[in-house]
This record gives C-alpha cells, sequence and structure tokens, in this order.
C-alpha cells in the first residue's frame, strides 16, 4: 500500500511550479508507482489564466476548492468551475483553465505522467519513456 502526506511532497520534486508561474502541482503518484495512472493535486493560482493541451494523455479533473473557469477551445464553450466539479478531457480538448480565486483541483491522468513533463508553449505535455 502507498500512503502519502501531500505536506510531505510540498518542497520535494514532486511539487512543480510551472515556468508560467500560473500552477504549482503536487504530483502523488507517478507512473513509477505503478498504478497506470497518475495522481495530482494541483493548485491554480487567482487571477491566472493557463493555455493547456494534453494531446497524449487523458485527464480528469475535480474541483474541491475554489472558483474559475473552464473554455473550450475546440468548441468555445465556458464552463464555471467550483467545488464539486468534474472535467474528463476525453477527447484532447485544448482549452484555458482561469482562476478567480485559488483553485484546488484533484487530477487524475492516463498514461501516468513520469513527472518529469512540464507545458511548450501550446501547453502540451509531450510522451516521456523512463
Ligand atoms: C489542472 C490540471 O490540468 N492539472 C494537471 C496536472 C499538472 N499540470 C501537473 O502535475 O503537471
Amino acid at each position: 500500500m502507498i500512503v502519502r502526506d501531500i505536506e510531505d511532497i510540498k518542497g520535494t520534486e514532486r511539487e512543480v511550479k510551472a515556468d508560467t508561474g500560473t500552477w504549482t502541482s503536487r504530483r502523488m503518484l507517478l507512473r513509477s508507482d505503478g498504478m497506470g495512472f497518475s495522481f495530482h493535486e494541483t493548485i491554480i493560482h487567482a487571477g491566472t489564466e493557463t493555455l493547456i493541451w494534453y494531446k497524449n494523455h487523458l485527464e480528469a479533473v475535480y474541483c474541491v476548492g475554489g472558483e474559475g473557469e473552464i473554455e473550450d477551445l475546440t468548441n468555445g464553450e465556458t464552463h464555471q468551475i467550483r467545488d464539486g466539479i468534474m472535467y474528463a478531457l476525453n477527447g484532447h480538448e485544448k482549452h484555458y483553465l482561469r482562476a478567480k480565486s485559488d483553485l484546488r483541483m484533484i487530477c487524475v491522468f492516463t498514461p501516468p505522467l513520469t513527472g518529469k513533463e512540464d507545458h511548450d508553449a501550446d501547453g502540451v505535455y509531450a510522451l516521456m519513456e523512463e
């Protein structure tokens, strides 16, 4: 069994801050943990906008705090995000995430992130080999 305290992840290499400064993510499970998915707590910082496009991954996100919105750039639709809202990028949708207050998001990726990815200029994560 794997049991982790997020307080023990903060300040380690499993806590990643985006180059853009718009989010901080604590990667609680990565590919090396052998679960077949990765599991993250991501804080999208208040007042920011982030362009994201997971071309190579499927992702589900559950908001447990804060307020913001997601704009789906494939169809122009915008959805409000708050505690209790989940979205799943089952079509690799390119999107903007905007946070009015700090958004606390629980995220699952398949295939799992290895931990070395960062967004490129298009908001894309490459598929990584370990
Ligand atoms: C909200 C969201 O898309 N989070 C993804 C995980 C985070 N960007 C990370 O750990 O790289």
